[in-house]
């Protein structure tokens, strides 16, 4: 299958692309480096060292033999370069990664909103229009979040995408389940989900769309093979995420940043499983004419208080009860389905099955390049907070 992987540099996309050549899959990467320029904004860099998209291509090819292509483009601003692309290269399938992933970013400042609308709602517009310009039947593959959903007790499991509800005059119908973002980024989710819709029903795109939970890990069997092939590893206050924040913080003995009483629950899936997911969303596609098809792309639910006890416990580290900088629940429960994944054959890969340690491994090898005044979730939801600059 011929495969382009956009946003193929960054967290997900790069050990994704990895996995995708190593299954055979003739793989090109699109990416703009937008995400190593916001380290730069930032100040901030992955914990791992990374090396230039060219290097890690380059050394893929020395340890397996297989060529990954790359083009640099930016997918919410050079349309007409997308088009020629997708016309010239002829995909069978594109996955699409390439979108501003932070929810604190997001809502940084009334720019950062600017910025991750623009990018975000663009960038998938693009794709979904180059598609059907080129005239192509390709399989558009989408990383969505979980967040579409909200995290709010529904009363139910979430389903997967789609909600049946009873009319009042006692026919049922399904919608797409009502969208409740929690960020500017959440939102940009959101509205993808519409993208998708209207060109399904009006060019028959062919989509499906992943749910993820928050991605937690950072190797794969492929970028273990060579420390050039090193997944990104985000823990400053924009990019980290919680589980691997708070494996990382142990590590460099500073204490767990649980926001509020950590009574939010989220949903959770390792970065192996997320690479394995959409190979099997490749080759699942839905068929010409069927509505757009979601998965729930999440392994587990845990509670962030619960998470930064289990690593208290294994390590000693200490809790930080903090303000929360966030407008969110304080408590909530999660109960979503993933039946799809499980009967397409995922082997979900769970917390207990000893890849944290791998984590704060990692960590520690590389805990002299952190820094430390990083690690504060500085971007605040509230207005009054905003830094205008
Ligand atoms: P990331 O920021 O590490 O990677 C995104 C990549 O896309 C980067 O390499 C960036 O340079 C590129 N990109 C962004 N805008 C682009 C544009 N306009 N043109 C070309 N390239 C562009 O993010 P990630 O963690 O790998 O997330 C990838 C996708 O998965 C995102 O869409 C995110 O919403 C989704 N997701 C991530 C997580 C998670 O926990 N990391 C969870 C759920 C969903
Ligand atoms: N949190 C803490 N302490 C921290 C960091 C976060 O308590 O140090 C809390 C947050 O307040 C929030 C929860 O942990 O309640 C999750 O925060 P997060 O930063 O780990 O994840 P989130 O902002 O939800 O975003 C991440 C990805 C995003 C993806 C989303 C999936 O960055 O791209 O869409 O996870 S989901 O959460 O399922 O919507």
């Amino acid at each position: 299958m011929k495969t382009i992987v956009f946003g193929g540099d960054g967290f997900c996309g790069w050990p994704t692309s990895l996995y995708l050549s190593e299954q055979g899959h003739d793989v090109m990467i699109v990416d703009n480096l937008s995400r190593r320029r916001i380290d730069e904004e930032l100040n901030a860099s992955s914990l791992t060292p990374i090396v230039s998209l060219d290097e890690r291509v380059s050394a893929w090819r020395e340890v397996s033999g297989k060529t990954i292509s790359v083009q640099y483009l930016d997918l919410a601003l050079d349309y007409e370069k997308v088009v020629s692309l997708l016309k010239e290269w002829r995909p069978d399938a594109v996955v699409h990664f390439a979108e501003q992933r932070a929810a604190p970013y997001s809502m940084k400042s009334p720019r950062h909103k600017i910025y991750t609308v623009n990018n975000n709602l663009n960038a998938t517009h693009n794709l979904c229009n180059a598609i059907v310009e080129s005239g192509q039947d390709i399989h558009l593959v989408h990383l969505g979040t979980m967040g579409v959903y909200g995290y709010g007790t529904a009363g139910m499991k979430i389903p997967e995408g789609y909600l049946q509800v009873e009319l009042a005059n006692g026919a049922t119908a399904e919608f797409l389940y009502p969208a409740n973002p929690g960020s500017i980024y959440h939102m940009t989710k959101c509205q993808d989900q519409l993208f998708f819709f209207y060109y399904n029903k009006n060019d028959k795109l062919r989509v499906t769309d992943l749910h993820q939970g928050i991605v937690w890990g950072t190797q794969t069997e492929q970028t273990k093979r060579d420390e050039r092939l090193i997944n990104r590893f985000d823990y400053d206050g924009d990019y980290g995420t919680v589980l691997n924040r708070f494996l990382m913080q142990s590590s460099a003995g500073y204490p767990l940043s649980v926001h509020g009483t950590g009574g939010q629950t989220r949903a959770f899936i390792h970065i192996r499983d997320t690479v394995r997911c959409v190979e099997i969303a490749l080759s699942h596609p839905p068929a010409k004419g069927e509505r757009v098809k979601v998965y729930n792309q999440l392994t587990e639910t845990h509670r962030v208080r619960d998470l930064a006890q289990m690593i208290s416990q294994m390590t000693g580290a200490e809790i930080s009860y903090l303000h929360n900088p966030r407008n969110e629940a304080p408590e909530n429960d999660l109960y979503a389905s993933n039946d799809c994944f499980l009967r397409d054959g995922l082997k979900p890969t769970l917390l207990s099955e000893g890849l944290m340690e791998e984590v704060m491994d990692i960590a520690q090898k590389y805990i002299q390049r952190a820094d430390l005044s990083k690690i504060p979730c500085v971007s605040t939801w509230v207005a009054e907070h905003h830094d205008s600059k």
